[in-house]
């Protein structure tokens, strides 16, 4: 089966966005909007087991005391919060303070010289996917992907399969001629129950869990696990495995 695509997570694994990115955007927002909470880097990490920055924000205002009783004020709050966040996150991805991860700029520009489509599976928002591609790649970085679905996009989020699905369907192609390159367990389960191998490269908040179903697992995209950058041979050769049925994974 030939590998046709690159389907590429977003937060995590193009750029570590989540503890120096995210995290640091929602608290900028708690003290911009006058709520007393702050999000440390251990309590985000418990929060990220919720995938959708809208939904962390629901599942932990009803845990805070100095949350508004009134669903309706409470409903608000979050909105505007998550908005406030959003703008936080563009203005420090614009002052290219989100670095893309190791690897990441070689491979993508690799794939595209083999002819091999990029793609986008996110569950975060079209605003911070668009500040992260405009910061990393200037203005035309979007016109890099052939199919980028965020957040809007697929609102049942990982690891629900949807956003993979849509993304499958904007390319295309069957699942087994991708890749998906993942960082998390919910990011792994969306794209193995869409059908995609993936391919786990280890981030700040999961680094340390162990990823079954993977096709394979590497720290980053510059070492394949054997000091040699993850290359689109390699990525050709793990996906005969996984296609070809060599290996069960
Ligand atoms: C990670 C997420 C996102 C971000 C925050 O997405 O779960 O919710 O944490 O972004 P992925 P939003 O790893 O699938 O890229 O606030 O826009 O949700
Ligand atoms: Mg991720």
């Amino acid at each position: 089966m030939a590998l046709k695509a690159l389907i590429w997570d977003v937060d995590g694994t193009l750029a570590e966005t989540e503890r120096d990115g995210h995290r640091v955007a929602f608290n900028q927002a708690f003290e911009a909007m006058g709520v007393s909470w702050r999000w440390s880097v251990e309590r985000y990490g418990q929060l990220l087991e919720i995938n959708g920055g809208r939904e962390r924000l629901i599942h932990d205002i009803e845990r805070q005391p100095t949350a508004p009783a009134d669903a309706a004020a409470r409903e608000r709050l979050v909105r505007a919060l998550h908005e406030e966040k959003n703008r936080r996150y563009a203005t420090l991805a614009a002052a290219g303070s989100i670095a893309l991860r190791p690897g990441v700029r070689r491979l993508l520009d690799e794939a595209e010289e083999e002819g091999v489509l990029l793609g986008i599976a996110t569950t975060t928002s079209r605003v911070n996917l668009d500040a992260l591609l405009r910061a990393s790649f200037g203005g035309s970085g979007a016109a890099r992907f052939a199919a980028l679905v965020c957040g809007e996009d697929a609102p049942v989020k990982k690891p629900n399969p949807m956003v993979y699905e849509v993304c499958l369907q904007r390319l295309g192609i069957d699942p087994e001629s991708a890749i998906a390159i993942e960082d998390s367990p919910n990011g792994l389960r969306s794209a193995r129950a869409a059908g995609v191998p993936t391919l786990i490269t280890r981030s700040a908040y999961f680094g340390h869990l162990d990823f079954p179903g993977a096709m394979a697992t590497v720290e980053h995209l510059d070492d394949d696990g054997d000091g040699a950058p993850v290359d689109m041979a390699r990525l050709r050769s793990w996906h005969d495995e996984v296609t070809q049925g060599t290996t069960v994974f």
